[in-house]
């Protein structure tokens, strides 16, 4: 028994949501490590479209997006043979449990979080209800999964600690149901900011193109918004305090290369901006131009895309069923049989 325990592997669990296509921040901060880590744990990636109705859609768009998420996990090397890869809308457990958390989620809790905060002053328009409620959907999204990591970035923290929170009070009134998740904020998890305003995170719904490299753009392309990127009006290759949009690009290539900032400013002394945002742009291109072709590759057969979202739902529905099946038991809800 000791034995079959230590062998068990932990589970990993992790969501991205499809308002457009993976940014260069998300391949580094988030999807990269997703893939490292397929071998040594249990890991199930999903795509949250019911999360990114919490921002307006246009259905045509979100449906695109969803299916286009699904094949970039799989071609930056999220493997369905390793991992569990499906689509959360396909999976009812994830609304019921959702809404069931938010029945045990407090209006004082959800009203503390930053991202409620910041989005509801971005579309003054819309403050939803789902908006507001989008930690609740979250926490289900985790502990249906009985995950033991959540790797996130800094930016979901709050998310990550009010999940904790909500296991450890259903497990106060029901006994054991949730396992309680902590989050993994990896050391590698590069932080991107935008190439046109680098105090901001680099972000795929951002409306300026020039912000951000997108995983699908071409060498070409790259290349010119590096060329483009915000700097300052020095010339050393340095990461310092006030250099935001250097120590951008030093992150990046940093990420990319694994060299330290002393080696980069190295590597570049006597040379300038312009030799060193060439090399930023040339060694992304490079890193980008295998999962740009096979996204490529796999978007041609829908149908091999169809069974492999379709597998991934229907071994998701049976391990969160495993659970939503004992959460509705604890609460009281009347079986249908
Ligand atoms: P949106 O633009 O719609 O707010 P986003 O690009 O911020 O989306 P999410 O779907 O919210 O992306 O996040 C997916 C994952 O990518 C999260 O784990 C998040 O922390 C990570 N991530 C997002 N942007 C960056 C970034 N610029 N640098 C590093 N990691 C990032
Ligand atoms: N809120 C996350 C996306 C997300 C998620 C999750 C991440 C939805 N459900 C569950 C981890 C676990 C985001 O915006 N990055």
């Amino acid at each position: 028994m000791e034995q079959q325990r230590q062998e068990k592997k932990q589970v990993i669990l992790s969501g991205i949501q499809p308002t457009g296509v993976f940014t260069l921040g998300n391949y580094l901060g988030a999807v990269r490590n997703w893939r490292a880590m397929q071998d040594e744990f249990d890991c199930a990636y999903f795509v949250a479209d019911l999360h990114s109705l919490t921002v307006r859609q246009d259905p045509a768009e979100l449906k695109k997006h969803s299916l286009e998420a699904f094949a970039l996990l799989l071609a930056a090397g999220i493997d369905p043979e390793k991992s569990l890869v499906f689509i959360q809308s396909h999976v009812p457990a994830h609304a019921e449990l959702g809404w069931i958390l938010s029945c045990y989620t407090q209006f004082g809790e959800l009203s503390r979080m930053t991202q409620f905060k910041d989005k509801s002053a971005k579309h003054k328009d819309n403050i939803n209800a789902g908006l507001f409620d989008y930690p609740s959907l979250m926490a289900a999204d985790i502990l249906l999964y009985q995950a033991d990591l959540v790797p996130v970035g800094a930016d979901q923290r709050q998310h990550l600690e009010l999940t904790r929170d909500l296991a450890i009070r259903f497990n106060g009134i029901y006994g054991d149901v949730f396992k309680v998740p902590d989050g993994y904020y990896s050391k590698n998890g590069a932080r991107v900011m935008s190439l046109q305003d680098p105090t901001k995170k680099m972000s795929k719904s951002d409306t300026n193109q020039n912000a951000f490299i997108s995983i699908l753009d071409e060498p070409a392309v790259i290349i010119n918004k590096f060329k483009r990127a915000v700097t300052d009006s020095e010339t050393e290759v340095a990461f310092r305090e006030g250099k935001d949009g250097i120590n951008n690009l030093m992150t990046i290539y940093s990420a990319i290369t694994g060299k330290t900032m002393d080696e980069i400013t190295a590597e570049f002394s006597g040379r300038g901006y312009g030799d060193f945002k060439m090399a930023v742009g040339t060694c992304v291109a490079e890193t980008l131009t295998p999962i740009r072709e096979e996204f490529s590759h796999l978007m041609k057969d829908r149908a091999y895309l169809q069974e492999a979202y379709r597998k991934g739902a229907e071994t998701a529905a049976y391990v969160a069923g495993k659970t939503i099946a004992k959460v509705k038991k604890k609460v009281g809800l009347l079986p249908v049989k």
